[in-house]
């Protein structure tokens, strides 16, 4: 347990790492000020600009290391879905070791009741340094037809496109004047690079090679990504695969 008399934002950091680096997520923290700066108003989070802030990612040794243990010690309900369930898991130890400072966890899946996103997590991963978020102005001059909607997508410069961005950790009354912003590396420079980044991701999202637009160092496992590729009502048949696999391990 940690008293909120001991904080401050260079421990915090330093306690969600240890708890989450093990399980294969990565955090990386920013002041909330960064972010709202970017975004238009109705996604402006309504606190102080140096507020501390972590966003949280998935890296591909999440699902082995959190997301199966989580599965056979079951913990799931089975009605949310497996992995929003497993990562809101261990949000919620996160919060239980600060128990006297206010955490608010956001997860990207949730909405306001304007049904707008509630955190922008790849502007979110931009502002921390975690993964350069690519738009269509960063194609200059622009390369599409101006109806053309183009979505945007983050590069991990480690692990490409194989990662998620899981949502963010807000501390609200702790803050990080003396904390320094660092750019994301930008492991795509040049125009055409870009153009295909974004043409991948979205008119051939399915085929996943968005993901492999650099050289990764590690990928999804053949099960991870046969999870993924499973539409989520369906995902409950490979859920059971993982239950009965560790069943017929400790028989
Ligand atoms: C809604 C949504 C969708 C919708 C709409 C997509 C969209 N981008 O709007 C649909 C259903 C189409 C979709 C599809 C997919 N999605 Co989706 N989706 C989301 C979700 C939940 C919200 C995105 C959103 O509404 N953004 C709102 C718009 C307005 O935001 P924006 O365009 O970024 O604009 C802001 C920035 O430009 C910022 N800004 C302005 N100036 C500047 C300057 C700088 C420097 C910066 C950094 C920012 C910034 O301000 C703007 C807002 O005011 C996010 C998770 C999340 N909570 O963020 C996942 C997310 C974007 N999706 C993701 C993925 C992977 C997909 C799919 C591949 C399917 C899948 N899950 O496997 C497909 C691919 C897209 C396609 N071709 O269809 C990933 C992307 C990962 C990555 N590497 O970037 C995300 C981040 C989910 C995650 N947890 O990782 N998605």
């Amino acid at each position: 347990m940690t008293m909120a008399t001991d904080l401050n934002a260079k421990t915090i950091v330093e306690i969600v790492k240890n708890l989450l680096d093990n399980v294969g997520f990565e955090v990386h923290p920013f002041k909330l000020g960064w972010y709202n700066e970017c975004v238009d108003k109705p996604f402006v989070l309504p606190y102080d600009s140096d507020t501390l802030a972590l966003l949280v990612i998935s890296t591909p040794h999440m699902y082995d290391k959190a997301f199966r243990p989580f599965i056979c010690r079951q913990q799931c309900d089975g009605v949310r879905d497996p992995i929003d369930q497993c990562v809101a898991h261990h949000f919620k130890l996160v919060k239980e070791k600060f128990p006297d400072t206010e955490v608010e966890a956001v997860h990207d899946f949730e909405l306001n009741h304007n049904r707008r996103p509630k955190i922008l997590v790849q502007t979110a991963g931009h502002v921390a340094g975690a993964a350069f978020y690519y738009h269509r102005k960063d194609v200059v001059p622009d390369h599409w037809d101006v109806k053309q909607k183009i979505f945007g997508v983050s590069v991990h410069p480690k692990y490409g496109g194989w990662f998620a961005l899981r949502g963010v950790l807000i501390f609200k009354a702790i803050t990080c004047p003396e904390l320094v912003q660092t750019t994301p590396p930008d492991v795509i420079p040049d125009r055409d690079t870009r153009i295909e980044l974004l043409e991948r991701f979205n008119m051939h999202w399915q085929d996943w090679t968005y993901r492999d637009i650099i050289p990764v160092t590690e990928k999804y496992s053949e099960q991870q990504k046969e999870y993924f590729a499973t539409k989520p009502g369906e995902r409950q048949a490979i859920v059971q695969t993982i239950k009965e696999s560790v069943d017929s391990v400790t028989e």
